[in-house]
């Protein structure tokens, strides 16, 4: 009785406020974007473009805000997916690392050397892995729209130019939130300590920690050479995409035609987004590698055999995953990067 009375007035409701410019009332003055880093990093970059497209195709009546960091859960990346589920957040430009403490399937993306090379990534984004994670992410009350790429996660340091796991031995290492970090370098004979960006900037600057491990596109925009990191291995041990994603009560307020408006955006920023991550960092055009190895900076490439004691090392971690990201999963993200 009462849901039926509710259902009446809201239907009257309804057709009182009509379409047009009454209802657009009910969108709020602003949406809050949450983002870890801001531009000129590509990641900062993609959600600024979000934010523009949204702009110019709604002509500015659905406004979004970049909050990069993740300073709307106080610095606190791996609590962002459960602030956007809650509401405290109404869209996020998000990496697969921080969510995966509450989605642990996003872990498929941190499985140490499961991905040589971009064919690989994005046979796993655009293929039947990233169906399964967005069917995951609305499970839980979130709305994924797009793909975007903080890109492949290369090891560097201040101390020594690693090209065995052996040069590994003791170094400090920042890692990010996620458990499996932490275990992946520790059988590698390092030793991490996991902390989020906020924290990890000062470690570094202070040599409290020897080294991390990011992006190439992060380590330059950041000039970490000039911190101490004088040394990079490119290993391509895991990448992180990026999820464009919205609040479902925030979603469910959008008319259909701004909703389609707001994922077409997504998607187009998330295409730039993946353009600007890569750049200079592929097999036809090096420029970023070299531009860093002109600062002096000591980049080592792996031969196979030598990224393969990589790869040997980590496979009990490897292993050890496979049952908590899922066996299915795992066996579904092998068979399409093999496929690619
Ligand atoms: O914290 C990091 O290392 C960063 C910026 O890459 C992420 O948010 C995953």
């Amino acid at each position: 009785m009462m849901r039926r009375t509710s259902m009446l007035l809201a239907g009257l409701l309804l057709a009182l406020m009509g379409t047009g410019p009454l209802a657009a009332q009910t969108y709020k003055d602003e949406y809050r974007v949450s983002t870890v880093v801001p531009a000129p990093f590509p990641w900062g970059l993609a959600a600024e473009r979000w934010a523009e497209l949204v702009g110019e195709r709604t002509d500015g009546r659905i406004k979004l805000v970049i909050y990069p960091g993740a300073q709307l859960v106080q610095g606190e990346q791996t609590r962002e997916f459960a602030a956007l589920r809650r509401g405290l957040i109404d869209m996020a430009v998000g990496s697969t690392i921080n969510w995966s403490p509450q989605i642990v399937e996003m872990n498929i993306f941190s499985m140490p050397f499961l991905m040589p090379d971009y064919a690989a990534l994005d046979a796993l984004t655009q293929g039947p892995v990233g169906e399964v994670i967005f069917e995951r992410i609305r499970e839980n009350g979130v709305v994924p729209l797009a793909w975007a790429e903080n890109g492949f996660r290369e090891v560097t340091n201040s101390k020594v130019a690693i090209r065995t796991p052996a040069d590994m031995a003791g170094l400090k290492m920042r890692v990010v939130g996620s458990p499996i970090y932490n275990d992946i370098f520790t059988a590698l004979g390092a030793n991490p300590t996991q902390m989020s960006w906020a924290d990890a900037q000062p470690a570094l600057s202070t040599g409290a920690v020897d080294g991390q491990e990011n992006p190439l596109t992060i380590y330059d925009v950041l000039k970490m050479w000039e911190l101490g990191q004088t040394n990079v291995t490119l290993w391509r041990y895991v990448a992180d995409p990026l999820i464009f994603a919205v609040n479902q009560e925030v979603w469910d307020s959008f008319t259909p035609e701004d909703q389609e408006i707001v994922a077409t955006a997504a998607v187009d920023a998330g295409a730039y987004g993946v353009e600007v991550a890569r750049r200079g960092l592929t097999d036809e055009d090096q420029s970023l590698i070299e531009e860093i190895e002109g600062h002096g900076v000591t980049v080592v490439r792996l031969t196979d055999e030598e990224r393969q004691a990589f790869v040997d090392a980590t496979r009990p971690v490897y292993e050890a995953w496979r049952e908590k990201v899922g066996a299915d999963l795992v066996k579904q993200a092998e068979e399409s990067v093999a496929q690619r």
